[in-house]
């Protein structure tokens, strides 16, 4: 049967607002226009950031939404002008986008396009209309991904083809929870070889940041999480230590000092809390050490801290997707794990059909998965 050109009527996790459960709709998702093509997700990972999204706790949001970030699918059809992508190759959507053209794209040092959503909005296609409609009302986009649909449309800037191999029932996770932790400590921290890490929540973006960590050759890793059930998975990718602060009376950052004499040269924050945020930088080393964040804070979060902890030295970094140029990085890290360089099999705790999607999102607030990957 040839969609192409025509409009598709397919199912989809609509988000109509904000804090409730999400509802399965049948949607009409319109052809592609120039510049952009149509992709039939085949997996999709749930993401603390689509919880944040779900609840109000991320700035440019726009409700009835369908959300989803870290897909993985093929491209069904293409829209005028696009010359990079085909039918039937496979992509995964990129929720930092690579245009190519702006001054982030432009520098070699930064991945941040000025095309995320941090920048512009991204509820609606670049010419700012919405491909998805659901019961005559405009249903919005998320990040330009929205991935909990079976057929999405996406801007090429936001779009990577990947190797004919990939499985597509796992290459979701290159859509942002592997990439953004690995990334952290490959490409934002530099971990060195003989280093001590400290790594704060132990998700899928903690996790893939102990996988960055060790395969930098890090001596020891020490992992913190207030949930002792990660304490397993994360000592199997490479967790030398594990501690949980609620069993400490003196605050987690003393005890890592303890711990390590003089405090760990990197530490990373993969929470989205600005007192462990706060708490990672005060664990590093006074002279060389250098902190991470990787969390999403709530919108308008501040934090006041004592100005003598840069002074002395320490470097405070934060990193989105882990410092990947996305549309040129993350084909050569599929191919890197198709060559066996990493195994991902841990990360994936659940794998449920889109119609359990809401018991996705339940797993992931209880603390009882690491990532649900929802087959479409
Ligand atoms: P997750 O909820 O699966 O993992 C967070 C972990 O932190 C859980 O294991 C919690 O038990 C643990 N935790 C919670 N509170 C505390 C505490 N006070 N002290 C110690 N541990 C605690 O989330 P995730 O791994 O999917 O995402 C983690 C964060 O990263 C989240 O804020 C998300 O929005 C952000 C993110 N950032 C990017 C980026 O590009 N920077 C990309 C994707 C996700
Ligand atoms: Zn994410
Ligand atoms: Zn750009």
């Amino acid at each position: 049967m040839d969609t192409a050109g025509k409009v598709i009527k397919c199912r989809a996790a609509v988000a109509w607002t904000v804090h409730q459960p999400l509802i399965i709709e049948e949607v009409e998702v319109q052809p592609p226009k120039a510049h952009e093509v149509r992709i039939k997700i085949i997996s999709s990972g749930i993401c603390r950031t689509d919880d944040h999204a779900l609840h109000g706790d991320m700035e440019n949001m726009n409700f009835p939404v369908i959300l989803g970030h870290e897909g993985a699918g093929v491209v069904e059809s293409v829209g005028e002008q696009v010359t990079d992508l085909k039918p039937g190759d496979k992509v995964i959507p990129l929720c930092i986008p690579q245009c190519g053209k702006c001054s982030s794209c432009l520098s070699p040092n930064t991945n941040c396009c000025l095309k995320t959503h941090m920048h512009e909005a991204q509820n609606v296609m670049p010419d700012k209309t919405s491909r998805f409609s659901c019961k005559g009302k405009v249903v919005y986009h998320f990040l330009w991904t929205s991935t909990f649909s079976e057929f999405t449309v996406v801007p090429t800037d936001a779009v990577a083809k990947i190797d004919d191999r990939a499985p597509l029932d796992k290459a979701c996770l290159f859509g942002c929870g592997f990439p953004t932790g690995y990334g952290a400590a490959v490409n934002t921290a530099k971990v060195e070889p003989g280093s001590t890490c400290a790594v704060f929540g132990l998700g899928t973006i903690g996790l893939s940041t102990i996988i960055g960590c060790k395969l930098c050759g890090a001596s020891r890793i020490i992992a913190i999480d207030i949930n002792r059930d990660k304490f397993e998975k994360a000592k199997e990718f490479g967790a030398t230590e594990c501690i949980n602060p609620k069993e400490y009376s003196k605050p987690i950052e003393e005890v890592i000092i303890e711990m390590t004499g003089e405090g760990v040269h990197y530490s990373f924050e993969c929470i989205g809390r600005t007192d462990t945020m706060k708490a990672a930088l005060e664990c590093t080393h006074m002279g060389y050490g250098t902190s991470v964040i990787i969390g999403g804070a709530p919108p308008n979060a501040h934090i006041t801290f004592d100005p003598y902890l840069l002074f002395t030295g320490r470097t405070w970094k934060g990193s989105i997707f882990g410092g990947w140029k996305s549309k040129d990085c993350v084909p050569r890290l599929v191919s890197e794990y198709l060559s066996n360089k990493y195994n991902l099999d841990g990360l994936v705790s659940h794998t449920l059909p889109l119609d359990n999607i809401n018991e996705g999102f339940r797993l992931l607030q209880s603390g009882k998965s690491i990532r649900t990957i929802l087959m479409l």
